[in-house]
Protein backbone atom coordinates (compact mmCIF):
# COMPACT_ATOMS: atom_id res chain seq x y z
CA UNK A 1 0.00 0.00 0.00
CA UNK A 2 1.15 3.38 -0.99
CA UNK A 3 0.92 6.04 1.20
CA UNK A 4 -0.61 9.32 0.02
CA UNK A 5 -0.30 12.47 2.27
CA UNK A 6 -3.20 14.64 2.24
CA UNK A 7 -2.75 18.41 3.16
CA UNK A 8 -6.45 19.91 4.06
CA UNK A 9 -6.82 23.74 3.64
CA UNK A 10 -9.49 24.34 5.47
CA UNK A 11 -10.97 22.92 9.43
CA UNK A 12 -14.90 23.69 8.72
CA UNK A 13 -17.48 22.12 7.98
CA UNK A 14 -16.15 20.24 4.55
CA UNK A 15 -12.98 19.70 6.25
CA UNK A 16 -14.83 17.54 8.43
CA UNK A 17 -16.61 15.64 6.09
CA UNK A 18 -13.11 15.26 3.77
CA UNK A 19 -10.98 14.13 6.93
CA UNK A 20 -13.64 11.42 8.18
CA UNK A 21 -13.77 10.28 4.54
CA UNK A 22 -10.04 10.02 4.39
CA UNK A 23 -9.58 8.53 7.94
CA UNK A 24 -12.70 5.43 6.81
CA UNK A 25 -11.87 4.68 2.71
CA UNK A 26 -9.41 2.33 3.72
CA UNK A 27 -12.03 0.36 6.33
CA UNK A 28 -14.34 0.10 3.47
CA UNK A 29 -12.62 0.39 0.42
CA UNK A 30 -9.86 -2.13 1.61
CA UNK A 31 -8.64 -3.09 -1.89
CA UNK A 32 -7.50 0.63 -3.15
CA UNK A 33 -3.84 0.56 -3.21
CA UNK A 34 -3.60 3.70 -1.39
CA UNK A 35 -3.47 4.52 2.21
CA UNK A 36 -4.28 8.42 3.05
CA UNK A 37 -2.49 9.70 5.45
CA UNK A 38 -3.59 13.59 7.32
CA UNK A 39 -0.63 15.03 7.10
CA UNK A 40 -1.11 18.25 7.90
CA UNK A 41 -4.05 20.90 8.34
CA UNK A 42 -4.63 24.52 7.63
CA UNK A 43 -6.34 27.28 9.22
CA UNK A 44 -6.29 31.20 9.63
CA UNK A 45 -3.68 32.51 12.45
CA UNK A 46 -7.36 33.84 14.23
CA UNK A 47 -8.35 30.75 13.80
CA UNK A 48 -5.91 28.84 16.05
CA UNK A 49 -7.94 27.38 18.66
CA UNK A 50 -10.23 25.57 16.39
CA UNK A 51 -7.60 24.25 14.22
CA UNK A 52 -5.92 22.73 16.91
CA UNK A 53 -9.23 20.84 18.09
CA UNK A 54 -9.74 20.13 14.60
CA UNK A 55 -6.27 18.41 14.42
CA UNK A 56 -6.99 16.63 17.29
CA UNK A 57 -10.31 15.31 16.52
CA UNK A 58 -9.43 14.09 13.07
CA UNK A 59 -5.63 13.13 13.44
CA UNK A 60 -3.42 15.14 11.99
CA UNK A 61 0.09 14.94 12.13
CA UNK A 62 0.72 19.30 12.34
CA UNK A 63 -0.92 21.76 11.41
CA UNK A 64 0.08 25.14 9.16
CA UNK A 65 -1.65 28.97 9.88
CA UNK A 66 -0.17 29.73 6.47
CA UNK A 67 -1.53 28.05 3.11
CA UNK A 68 1.16 28.78 0.78
CA UNK A 69 3.52 26.77 2.91
CA UNK A 70 1.68 24.02 3.18
CA UNK A 71 0.99 23.42 -0.61
CA UNK A 72 5.29 24.07 -1.00
CA UNK A 73 5.74 21.26 1.04
CA UNK A 74 7.52 17.77 -0.63
CA UNK A 75 5.76 15.72 1.42
CA UNK A 76 2.19 16.33 0.74
CA UNK A 77 0.83 14.86 -2.13
CA UNK A 78 -3.20 15.63 -2.21
CA UNK A 79 -4.09 19.38 -1.62
CA UNK A 80 -7.92 19.37 -0.47
CA UNK A 81 -9.65 22.86 -0.98
CA UNK A 82 -12.18 22.93 1.51
CA UNK A 83 -11.68 26.59 1.93
CA UNK A 84 -13.96 29.27 1.63
CA UNK A 85 -15.11 29.53 -1.99
CA UNK A 86 -13.04 33.13 -3.34
CA UNK A 87 -10.05 31.23 -2.08
CA UNK A 88 -10.50 28.35 -4.08
CA UNK A 89 -9.00 29.81 -7.43
CA UNK A 90 -5.49 30.56 -5.73
CA UNK A 91 -5.31 27.62 -4.09
CA UNK A 92 -6.23 25.53 -6.57
CA UNK A 93 -3.82 27.02 -8.92
CA UNK A 94 -1.10 26.66 -6.83
CA UNK A 95 -1.66 23.46 -5.58
CA UNK A 96 -1.52 22.28 -9.91
CA UNK A 97 1.65 24.66 -10.07
CA UNK A 98 3.48 23.01 -7.54
CA UNK A 99 2.38 19.48 -8.75
CA UNK A 100 0.01 18.67 -6.09
CA UNK A 101 -3.70 16.13 -6.76
CA UNK A 102 -6.65 18.40 -6.24
CA UNK A 103 -9.59 17.39 -4.85
CA UNK A 104 -11.84 20.94 -4.50
CA UNK A 105 -15.31 21.53 -3.05
CA UNK A 106 -18.38 23.31 -4.85
CA UNK A 107 -18.72 25.73 -5.50
CA UNK A 108 -15.49 25.50 -7.52
CA UNK A 109 -15.22 28.96 -8.16
CA UNK A 110 -16.67 32.27 -8.31
CA UNK A 111 -17.39 32.81 -12.34
CA UNK A 112 -16.56 31.19 -15.37
CA UNK A 113 -13.58 33.16 -15.48
CA UNK A 114 -12.20 31.74 -12.57
CA UNK A 115 -13.36 28.61 -13.38
CA UNK A 116 -11.74 28.85 -16.80
CA UNK A 117 -8.28 29.99 -15.13
CA UNK A 118 -8.38 27.08 -12.87
CA UNK A 119 -9.12 24.83 -15.32
CA UNK A 120 -6.09 25.52 -17.50
CA UNK A 121 -3.32 25.28 -14.73
CA UNK A 122 -5.09 22.17 -13.29
CA UNK A 123 -4.53 20.86 -17.28
CA UNK A 124 -1.17 22.18 -17.98
CA UNK A 125 0.05 20.13 -14.32
CA UNK A 126 -1.60 17.56 -15.94
CA UNK A 127 -2.51 16.39 -12.07
CA UNK A 128 -5.31 13.73 -11.09
CA UNK A 129 -7.82 16.23 -9.61
CA UNK A 130 -11.69 16.27 -8.69
CA UNK A 131 -14.26 18.40 -7.14
CA UNK A 132 -16.84 17.63 -4.87
CA UNK A 133 -20.62 17.32 -5.60
CA UNK A 134 -21.18 14.49 -2.76
CA UNK A 135 -24.97 13.97 -3.52
CA UNK A 136 -23.51 12.07 -6.68
CA UNK A 137 -22.23 9.46 -4.75
CA UNK A 138 -25.47 8.65 -2.64
CA UNK A 139 -26.22 5.01 -3.92
CA UNK A 140 -29.80 6.27 -4.77
CA UNK A 141 -28.46 9.16 -6.08
CA UNK A 142 -26.41 6.71 -8.05
CA UNK A 143 -29.29 3.96 -9.06
CA UNK A 144 -31.06 6.93 -10.57
CA UNK A 145 -28.78 7.87 -12.99
CA UNK A 146 -28.30 4.28 -13.56
CA UNK A 147 -31.80 3.69 -14.58
CA UNK A 148 -31.53 6.50 -17.02
CA UNK A 149 -28.43 5.02 -18.57
CA UNK A 150 -30.43 1.90 -18.75
CA UNK A 151 -32.66 3.17 -21.00
CA UNK A 152 -35.83 2.88 -18.73
CA UNK A 153 -36.81 6.11 -19.01
CA UNK A 154 -36.97 6.78 -22.60
CA UNK A 155 -37.50 9.77 -24.20
CA UNK A 156 -37.06 12.46 -21.59
CA UNK A 157 -39.77 15.10 -21.09
CA UNK A 158 -39.22 16.70 -17.64
CA UNK A 159 -36.30 17.32 -15.10
CA UNK A 160 -37.81 19.06 -11.97
CA UNK A 161 -35.27 20.32 -9.07
CA UNK A 162 -35.67 21.81 -5.61
CA UNK A 163 -33.12 22.33 -2.90
CA UNK A 164 -34.22 24.23 -0.14
CA UNK A 165 -33.63 25.20 3.27
CA UNK A 166 -34.80 27.92 5.28
CA UNK A 167 -31.98 29.12 8.13
CA UNK A 168 -31.27 32.67 6.90
CA UNK A 169 -35.37 33.99 7.78
CA UNK A 170 -34.83 35.77 10.50
CA UNK A 171 -32.85 39.36 10.57
CA UNK A 172 -31.16 38.47 13.14
CA UNK A 173 -29.03 35.59 11.20
CA UNK A 174 -25.49 38.16 10.59
CA UNK A 175 -23.28 37.66 7.28
CA UNK A 176 -19.80 36.89 7.41
CA UNK A 177 -17.72 34.67 9.80
CA UNK A 178 -17.93 31.08 10.59
CA UNK A 179 -20.67 29.05 8.12
CA UNK A 180 -22.17 32.18 7.43
CA UNK A 181 -19.57 33.80 4.91
CA UNK A 182 -22.01 32.06 2.42
CA UNK A 183 -24.24 35.29 3.21
CA UNK A 184 -20.96 37.26 2.25
CA UNK A 185 -21.05 37.64 -1.89
CA UNK A 186 -17.46 38.61 -1.64
CA UNK A 187 -16.57 35.61 0.05
CA UNK A 188 -19.12 33.47 -1.66
CA UNK A 189 -19.50 34.32 -5.04
CA UNK A 190 -23.29 33.68 -5.29
CA UNK A 191 -26.59 32.79 -2.72
CA UNK A 192 -28.16 29.67 -3.49
CA UNK A 193 -27.16 29.80 -7.11
CA UNK A 194 -23.27 28.36 -6.09
CA UNK A 195 -24.48 26.85 -2.96
CA UNK A 196 -27.08 24.95 -3.34
CA UNK A 197 -28.35 24.61 -7.35
CA UNK A 198 -24.82 23.90 -7.84
CA UNK A 199 -25.32 20.48 -6.57
CA UNK A 200 -28.68 20.42 -8.58
CA UNK A 201 -27.21 21.17 -11.79
CA UNK A 202 -24.11 19.03 -11.67
CA UNK A 203 -26.91 15.94 -10.93
CA UNK A 204 -29.02 17.15 -13.72
CA UNK A 205 -26.58 17.21 -16.56
CA UNK A 206 -25.11 14.17 -15.33
CA UNK A 207 -28.29 12.51 -15.08
CA UNK A 208 -29.89 14.14 -18.16
CA UNK A 209 -27.15 15.94 -20.11
CA UNK A 210 -26.11 19.55 -20.99
CA UNK A 211 -28.48 22.15 -20.41
CA UNK A 212 -28.59 24.32 -23.62
CA UNK A 213 -30.34 27.58 -22.47
CA UNK A 214 -31.75 29.05 -18.90
CA UNK A 215 -34.38 32.16 -17.71
CA UNK A 216 -33.84 32.79 -13.74
CA UNK A 217 -35.97 35.12 -11.22
CA UNK A 218 -33.54 35.89 -8.27
CA UNK A 219 -34.79 37.55 -4.78
CA UNK A 220 -33.38 38.98 -2.37
CA UNK A 221 -35.81 39.33 1.18
CA UNK A 222 -33.50 40.78 3.90
CA UNK A 223 -31.47 43.53 2.15
CA UNK A 224 -28.97 44.39 5.32
CA UNK A 225 -27.70 42.12 7.43
CA UNK A 226 -25.27 42.67 10.60
CA UNK A 227 -21.61 41.74 9.97
CA UNK A 228 -20.04 39.00 12.05
CA UNK A 229 -17.04 40.25 12.44
CA UNK A 230 -17.57 43.86 12.52
CA UNK A 231 -20.63 44.54 13.87
CA UNK A 232 -21.19 46.61 10.91
CA UNK A 233 -25.10 46.93 8.74
CA UNK A 234 -23.85 46.09 5.28
CA UNK A 235 -25.85 45.41 2.32
CA UNK A 236 -26.75 41.92 1.25
CA UNK A 237 -25.88 40.76 -2.36
CA UNK A 238 -25.81 37.67 -2.82
CA UNK A 239 -29.45 35.83 -3.67
CA UNK A 240 -31.63 33.93 -0.82
CA UNK A 241 -33.79 32.59 -3.42
CA UNK A 242 -33.21 31.31 -7.28
CA UNK A 243 -35.74 29.79 -9.21
CA UNK A 244 -34.90 29.10 -13.33
CA UNK A 245 -36.02 27.06 -16.39
CA UNK A 246 -33.84 24.92 -18.24
CA UNK A 247 -33.62 23.76 -21.74
CA UNK A 248 -31.55 20.37 -22.19
CA UNK A 249 -30.05 19.59 -25.19
CA UNK A 250 -31.94 16.60 -25.46
CA UNK A 251 -35.25 18.41 -25.68
CA UNK A 252 -36.65 18.13 -22.20
CA UNK A 253 -37.23 21.21 -20.67
CA UNK A 254 -36.70 21.70 -16.40
CA UNK A 255 -37.43 23.63 -13.63
CA UNK A 256 -35.15 24.29 -10.88
CA UNK A 257 -35.89 26.05 -7.20
CA UNK A 258 -33.59 26.98 -4.80
CA UNK A 259 -34.21 29.01 -1.34
CA UNK A 260 -32.85 29.75 1.82
CA UNK A 261 -36.55 30.98 3.29
CA UNK A 262 -38.10 27.56 2.94
CA UNK A 263 -39.59 27.46 6.04
CA UNK A 264 -39.71 23.87 7.36
CA UNK A 265 -37.40 22.68 4.74
CA UNK A 266 -33.50 22.21 6.18
CA UNK A 267 -31.43 20.49 3.81
CA UNK A 268 -34.46 19.39 1.14
CA UNK A 269 -33.24 18.23 -2.12
CA UNK A 270 -35.19 16.51 -4.79
CA UNK A 271 -34.83 15.29 -8.66
CA UNK A 272 -37.35 13.63 -10.92
CA UNK A 273 -37.12 12.85 -14.63
CA UNK A 274 -40.70 12.03 -16.34
CA UNK A 275 -39.94 10.14 -19.38
CA UNK A 276 -41.84 8.17 -22.40
CA UNK A 277 -41.21 5.03 -20.83
CA UNK A 278 -41.27 5.83 -17.45
CA UNK A 279 -40.44 8.56 -14.02
CA UNK A 280 -37.75 8.55 -11.14
CA UNK A 281 -37.95 10.51 -8.09
CA UNK A 282 -35.52 10.79 -5.64
CA UNK A 283 -36.01 13.58 -2.24
CA UNK A 284 -32.97 13.35 0.46
CA UNK A 285 -35.24 13.17 3.23
CA UNK A 286 -35.47 9.53 2.08
CA UNK A 287 -31.56 8.76 0.87
CA UNK A 288 -31.53 5.74 1.33
CA UNK A 289 -34.72 5.19 -1.44
CA UNK A 290 -35.74 5.91 -5.39
CA UNK A 291 -39.60 6.08 -6.42
CA UNK A 292 -39.46 4.49 -10.06
CA UNK A 293 -42.59 4.45 -12.42
CA UNK A 294 -42.53 1.66 -14.70
CA UNK A 295 -45.06 2.52 -17.86
CA UNK A 296 -43.07 0.65 -20.62
CA UNK A 297 -39.60 -1.41 -20.99
CA UNK A 298 -36.54 -0.65 -22.54
CA UNK A 299 -37.74 -2.80 -25.34
CA UNK A 300 -41.39 -0.98 -25.92
CA UNK A 301 -43.46 -3.38 -24.08
CA UNK A 302 -46.17 -1.87 -22.11
CA UNK A 303 -46.82 -2.88 -18.29
CA UNK A 304 -49.99 -3.77 -17.99
CA UNK A 305 -52.21 -1.26 -17.48
CA UNK A 306 -53.18 -2.44 -14.18
CA UNK A 307 -49.60 -3.25 -12.92
CA UNK A 308 -48.32 0.20 -13.03
CA UNK A 309 -47.59 2.42 -10.34
CA UNK A 310 -44.48 3.99 -8.40
CA UNK A 311 -42.25 1.69 -6.67
CA UNK A 312 -40.36 2.57 -3.60
CA UNK A 313 -37.18 0.63 -4.22
CA UNK A 314 -34.38 0.60 -0.82
CA UNK A 315 -31.03 1.21 -2.94
CA UNK A 316 -29.32 -1.28 0.00
CA UNK A 317 -29.26 -4.04 -1.76
CA UNK A 318 -25.57 -5.55 -2.11
CA UNK A 319 -26.16 -5.26 -6.12
CA UNK A 320 -26.65 -1.40 -5.35
CA UNK A 321 -24.52 1.33 -6.25
CA UNK A 322 -21.31 1.55 -3.22
CA UNK A 323 -23.71 -0.64 -0.68
CA UNK A 324 -21.48 -3.93 -1.05
CA UNK A 325 -18.68 -2.13 0.74
CA UNK A 326 -21.19 -1.53 3.33
CA UNK A 327 -23.36 -3.46 6.07
CA UNK A 328 -25.75 -6.60 4.81
CA UNK A 329 -28.47 -5.42 3.03
CA UNK A 330 -31.61 -3.36 4.51
CA UNK A 331 -29.11 -1.43 6.88
CA UNK A 332 -28.59 2.16 6.04
CA UNK A 333 -25.63 4.03 5.28
CA UNK A 334 -25.83 8.20 5.79
CA UNK A 335 -24.35 11.47 4.10
CA UNK A 336 -20.65 10.79 5.67
CA UNK A 337 -20.48 8.09 3.15
CA UNK A 338 -21.47 10.44 0.05
CA UNK A 339 -17.91 11.87 0.88
CA UNK A 340 -16.03 8.24 1.83
CA UNK A 341 -17.55 7.04 -1.87
CA UNK A 342 -16.31 9.77 -3.78
CA UNK A 343 -12.89 9.29 -2.43
CA UNK A 344 -12.86 5.89 -3.25
CA UNK A 345 -13.88 6.97 -6.75
CA UNK A 346 -11.05 9.21 -6.89
CA UNK A 347 -8.42 6.52 -5.34
CA UNK A 348 -9.59 4.12 -7.71
CA UNK A 349 -9.39 6.70 -10.79
CA UNK A 350 -5.42 7.02 -9.94
CA UNK A 351 -4.97 3.56 -9.41
CA UNK A 352 -5.90 2.55 -13.10
CA UNK A 353 -9.67 2.31 -12.41
CA UNK A 354 -12.46 4.55 -14.11
CA UNK A 355 -11.79 7.78 -14.51
CA UNK A 356 -13.29 9.92 -11.74
CA UNK A 357 -15.75 12.60 -12.08
CA UNK A 358 -17.06 15.31 -11.64
CA UNK A 359 -13.08 16.60 -13.07
CA UNK A 360 -12.53 20.40 -13.21
CA UNK A 361 -13.80 20.08 -16.50
CA UNK A 362 -17.40 19.12 -15.38
CA UNK A 363 -17.19 21.97 -12.73
CA UNK A 364 -16.62 24.33 -15.54
CA UNK A 365 -19.65 23.39 -16.74
CA UNK A 366 -21.55 23.52 -13.79
CA UNK A 367 -19.90 27.03 -12.95
CA UNK A 368 -21.03 27.90 -17.11
CA UNK A 369 -24.87 27.41 -15.58
CA UNK A 370 -24.61 29.12 -12.05
CA UNK A 371 -23.15 32.15 -14.27
CA UNK A 372 -25.81 32.25 -17.06
CA UNK A 373 -28.17 31.60 -14.20
CA UNK A 374 -26.96 34.85 -12.39
CA UNK A 375 -26.80 36.88 -15.64
CA UNK A 376 -30.02 35.87 -16.77
CA UNK A 377 -32.07 37.14 -13.51
CA UNK A 378 -29.86 40.31 -13.64
CA UNK A 379 -31.12 41.10 -17.47
CA UNK A 380 -34.64 39.18 -17.29
CA UNK A 381 -33.79 37.15 -20.38
CA UNK A 382 -32.45 33.66 -21.51
CA UNK A 383 -29.13 32.73 -22.11
CA UNK A 384 -27.70 30.44 -23.96
CA UNK A 385 -25.10 28.28 -21.93
C1 LIG B 1 -25.16 25.15 3.13
O1 LIG B 1 -25.91 25.22 4.26
C2 LIG B 1 -24.69 23.74 2.85
O2 LIG B 1 -23.79 23.36 3.86
C3 LIG B 1 -23.99 23.70 1.50
O3 LIG B 1 -22.84 24.51 1.46
C4 LIG B 1 -23.68 22.28 1.14
O4 LIG B 1 -23.09 22.19 -0.14
C5 LIG B 1 -24.99 21.51 1.17
O5 LIG B 1 -24.81 20.21 0.75
C6 LIG B 1 -25.58 21.54 2.55
O6 LIG B 1 -25.82 22.89 2.85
Amino acid sequence: MKTLNVGMLGCGFMGRTHSNAYNQVAHFFPDLPFKPVLKCCYGRPEDLETLKKFRQAWGYEEIETDWHKLIARSDIDIVDVVAPNFLHKEMVIEAANAGKMIICEKPFAMSVAEAEEMVEAVEKAGVANMVSFCYRRNPAVSLFKQVVDEGRIGRPFHYRALYLQDYTISQKVPAGGASLWRLDAKVAGSGVTGDLLAHSIDAAEWINGPIKRVCAKTEIFIKERKNAETGEMVPITIDDACMFLAVFENGSIGTFESSRYARGRKNFQTMELNGEKGAVYFNLEEPEYIQFFRYADPSGQKIEDHLTGWQKILVTNSEHPYMSHYWVPGTMIGYEHYFINQLADFLAGISGGPECHPDVHDALRVQKVCDAVIRSAKEEKWIEI
